[in-house]
Formats: C-alpha cells, sequence, structure tokens
C-alpha cells in the first residue's frame, strides 16, 4: 500500500506489492484540503492524472471507463430515472454522465472536499462547465451541496430514484459510505423503484472489502448485483456493487434510451459481459 514518486513516475502502490502507475512530465499542483492530500499530475500519455492520498482518482483519457460505467448501467435499468443523488465525485465525472439522461430532472451532488471540486475545475478537463455552473449555483438540472453524504442522506426529506457513490477507498473520510447503516439510510431515501450503486475496489486486491460490503449489501437491499470493469488507472477489474429497491432487474437495460446516449465506453448490448467475475469470487459471493 502507499505510493511512491519518482523523478518521472507516479505509481500507486496496493496490497502484495502490485502497482499501477503513469510517467510523469510534472506535477502541476499540490495541496493538503481539509479532508485529504491532493495532488495533480501532467502524465505523460493519459493528460492529468488527480491523485487523493496518494491513490488515483482518475486520468483524463480514459476516466469514461469508470464514469460510464458507474452511472449508465443502473441509469438504463431503473424505468425512469428522475431524481439522482450523487456522494462524492468532486471532478464531476459522474453528475456530468448522470445529466445525459433526459429523464433527469434535478441531481444533486454531496461532496465532502470543496478543494476536490476547485482542483478539478481549475486543472482538469472533465467537467469544467458543469463545475463552473455548480460553483456559480447556475445550473438548471444539478445542484452541489459541500457537506458530508453521510449526513446529509440521513437528513434528507426527499426521495431518490437513484443514488450512486463515487467514493475513495473504504478508508478515511469515505469509510461510513460502506457500513450497513449508511445502506439502511440510503435504502430508505429511494424511491420504489429505487436503484443504488457504488464503487467496490478491486476484484482481487480488495476482495474481503468487497465481501463485506456485499453481505451488508444483502442485508438492506432487495437484490444485489456484483458486477466489474476494467478501468484505466486502477488495480482492474474493478467492482461495483448493485442494490435494489422493489421490482427491477438489473440484468436488464433499456436500450431505446442507450442509443440516445452515444456511449464511449460501456456497452449497453452487450450489458451481460458486466457480470462476468473470476470463479472464486462467485463461490465467495454465492457463500454470503
Ligand atoms: N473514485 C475513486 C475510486 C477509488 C480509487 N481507488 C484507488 N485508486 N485505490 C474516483 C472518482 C472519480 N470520479
Amino acid at each position: 500500500m502507499g505510493y511512491s514518486r519518482e523523478e518521472n513516475a507516479f505509481i500507486e502502490w496496493y496490497p502484495r506489492g502490485y502497482g499501477v502507475g503513469f510517467k510523469v512530465k510534472r506535477r502541476l499542483f499540490e495541496t493538503q484540503t481539509d479532508y485529504q492530500r491532493l495532488e495533480i499530475y501532467e502524465t505523460e500519455g493519459f493528460g492529468k492524472l488527480l491523485v487523493l492520498d496518494g491513490t488515483v482518482q482518475l486520468v483524463e483519457t480514459g476516466e469514461e471507463s469508470y464514469h460510464e460505467v458507474l452511472v449508465h448501467p443502473i441509469l438504463l435499468a431503473h424505468p425512469n430515472p428522475r431524481r439522482v443523488l450523487v456522494i462524492g465525485g468532486g471532478d464531476g465525472g459522474t453528475l456530468r454522465e448522470v445529466l445525459r439522461h433526459e429523464s433527469v430532472e434535478k441531481a444533486t451532488m454531496v461532496e465532502i472536499d470543496d478543494g476536490v471540486v476547485e482542483a478539478s475545475y481549475l486543472y482538469l478537463d472533465v467537467a469544467k462547465d458543469l463545475l463552473d455552473g455548480l460553483i456559480k449555483n447556475e445550473c438548471k438540472r444539478a445542484e452541489l451541496v459541500i457537506g458530508d453524504g453521510v449526513k446529509y442522506l440521513r437528513e434528507s426529506e426527499e426521495k431518490f430514484d437513484a443514488i450512486i457513490v463515487d467514493s475513495t477507498d473504504p478508508v478515511g473520510p469515505a469509510k461510513l459510505l460502506f457500513s450497513e447503516e449508511f445502506y439502511r439510510d440510503a435504502y430508505e431515501k429511494l424511491s420504489d423503484p429505487g436503484i443504488y450503486v457504488t464503487q467496490a475496489g478491486s476484484v482481487y486486491l480488495f476482495t474481503n472489502e468487497l465481501l463485506d460490503a456485499y453481505r451488508a449489501m444483502k442485508k438492506v437491499f432487495d437484490r444485489v448485483y456484483y458486477f466489474s470493469f476494467p478501468v484505466i488507472g486502477y488495480a482492474s477489474p474493478w467492482s461495483f456493487l448493485v442494490g435494489v429497491k422493489g421490482d427491477m432487474d438489473f440484468r436488464r437495460v433499456d436500450l431505446e434510451r442507450a442509443k440516445k446516449l452515444d456511449l464511449y465506453y460501456y456497452d449497453p448490448e452487450r450489458h451481460e459481459t458486466l457480470f462476468q467475475m473470476p470463479r472464486y469470487v462467485r463461490k465467495l459471493l454465492e457463500e454470503k
């Protein structure tokens, strides 16, 4: 675990000495926010790189590999997502994808660290215009709340058709987002039908954290699904967990609506390929 910064490379180290890295030209920005250490690098071949507490959050070239897959499968499985909550995701990539769905009337992004929003607006070409609008509170269909997602959800009096957790790993500020208690709050605030998705770490390297989250979600949601996908910049495949409230089948997506989105990375016509996994992971999930 940890990371190394060499003269011209940034490497994130996962357990057992597995590394994911980028050759970098220079570091553009570095700061300690109220919550974490934030760095932005210019990479050689993947645009800019955003790092929080030594963990890779995204590279500009390839961020679709994560944002499309986090957002579109669940919103295309839901019959009519109108109200969406994003927790985390301060770089704006997730919200940007949410707003591509015409059915979405209002989306709220609750990010704990305004340092991430500001640095992403200033340095990253991910969702600049959107972040600018959010900061000025000028977006018609979207709003930004700087605050703790756990608290926000607990105190919210609204219901959401979809809740998307785009967090850092389950340590530090994000730990509570992977707790049974939080899943209960989320379930309560989902409409019926409603759908929840969270990123859930590397399939191979964070298997225990993944199983813990899966087990906790099983206690709360009516159905829980696992899927994984290669994500550029992370120890792939990366896992995602989906929780459903009410009667909805996450194995089916609306291909008519999908056509309008003109996706680059996630392929709704091959939706079933999301569900492939190593046999031992399937066995472990079945045991739970
Ligand atoms: N969300 C972070 C996923 C976790 C990455 N973990 C890691 N590299 N160890 C990404 C935010 C993108 N909107």
